[in-house]
């Protein structure tokens, strides 16, 4: 099975990319941040709690996203050839919950690829998102930049844990959409 981690700050292209390598590679697509827009949008407890951080540039506490994809893991298991796990691990508890959960199903992440872009690039796609979706955590700059801010402190450190396991990877995520697809691939394949 593929297993891959797709990570980087916000707007770095993560859900972009993941949804071409699932649709490449028949990959399932769990994204949290998809999974939490989907809580907000069906009005549940759990949406209207997500909705106050997220729309601060805050992230979710562990222990909801953990069950959320502990749930879809177990769902989408038996007819995979692997995940893709788009904006999770996002902190160091995320990503050790994600070993256990993995090692459960007999199963391990094979790659952490990270998207590099510099803020700036962050910020301006981000804005350009924000005027087309209506999303509020992309439409106001000093929220976008906290989630830099966070990123950078909370999130930043799971590279370091996956380094660890040598299974971290840096690919340029500056370029067109099909660029840094192109590079993906390549260390998808290797
Ligand atoms: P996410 O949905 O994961 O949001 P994101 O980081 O903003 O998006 P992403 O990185 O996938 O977007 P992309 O660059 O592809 O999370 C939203 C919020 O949910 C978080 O802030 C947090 O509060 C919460 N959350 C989610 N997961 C969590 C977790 N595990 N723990 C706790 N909280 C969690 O796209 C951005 C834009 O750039 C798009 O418009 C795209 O078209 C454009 N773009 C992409 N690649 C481009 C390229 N190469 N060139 C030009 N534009 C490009």
């Amino acid at each position: 099975m593929l297993n891959v981690v797709v990570f980087g700050g916000p707007g770095s292209g993560k859900g972009t990319q993941a949804a071409k390598l699932v649709e490449k590679y028949r990959l399932v697509h769990l994204s949290t941040g998809d999974m939490l827009r989907e809580e907000i949008a069906r009005k549940t407890a759990l949406g209207a709690a997500a909705a106050v951080l997220i729309d601060q540039g805050q992230l979710v506490p562990d222990e909801i996203v953990a069950a959320m994809i502990a749930e879809k893991v177990a769902a989408g298991k038996a007819n995979a050839s692997g995940f893709i796990f788009d904006g999770f691990p996002r902190t160091i508890p995320q990503a050790e919950m994600l070993d256990g959960l993995l090692s459960e199903h007999d199963l391990s992440v094979g790659k952490m690829i990270s998207l590099d872009a510099p803020e700036d690039i962050l910020v301006e796609r981000l804005l350009v998102r924000g005027k087309a979706s209506g999303r509020a955590d992309d439409q106001d700059e000093k929220i976008i930049r906290n989630r830099i801010h966070v990123y950078h402190q909370k999130t930043e450190p799971v590279i370091e844990y996956y380094a660890a396991q040598k299974k971290f990877i840096s690919v340029q995520g500056v370029g067109s959409v099909e660029e840094v697809f192109g590079r993906l691939c390549e260390v998808v394949e290797k």
